[in-house]
């Protein structure tokens, strides 16, 4: 499954050469052009799905299991404090590129470059209805 307008399909198959730290025959891991910080890398599967809802589950795993290994591998070879995984979803949530994609970013202390929202207030009223809609409609 492929997307003709999708960079990022390009990417995956290699018609469009990306700084490539890691492929095998369902990801590759290829470094940001607009980093955040050295080392902001991204994974990406080679088949086309636009966003995390639409990623088949066996390739959630698996994208979670590079996210981990490339994150330890990132931080001790750049020496960084700590690493973002991020994944956005939707143009509201600051997704650019319609390809499904998770952001491995490492972080040094002071570094200054997000937080990712700034913390609000968990109301009685929006608990209640989560936990009682989640406990009516379990998740899995
Ligand atoms: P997002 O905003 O979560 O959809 O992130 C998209 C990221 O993709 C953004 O950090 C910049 C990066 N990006 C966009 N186009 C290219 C490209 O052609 N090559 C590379 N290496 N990165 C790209």
């Amino acid at each position: 499954m492929r997307n003709e307008n999708c960079i990022f399909c390009k990417i995956a198959a290699g018609e469009i050469p990306s700084a490539t730290l890691y492929e095998d025959e369902d990801f590759r891991v290829f470094l940001d052009l607009g980093p955040a910080n050295d080392g902001h890398a991204l994974i990406i599967p080679k088949e086309h799905y636009a966003n995390l809802l639409e990623l088949p589950e066996e390739l959630c795993g698996k994208a979670m299991v590079i996210a981990k290994k490339l994150a330890k591998r990132l931080k001790d070879f750049t020496g960084a404090d700590g690493v973002n995984i991020v994944n956005n979803n939707g143009e509201a949530a600051g997704q650019s590129v319609f390809h499904f994609h998770v952001h491995v970013i490492p972080r040094w202390k002071n570094d200054g470059k997000f937080p990712l929202w700034i913390p609000g207030e968990l109301t009685d009223e929006v608990r209640d209805k989560l936990v009682e809609e989640f406990k009516k409609n379990p998740l899995v």
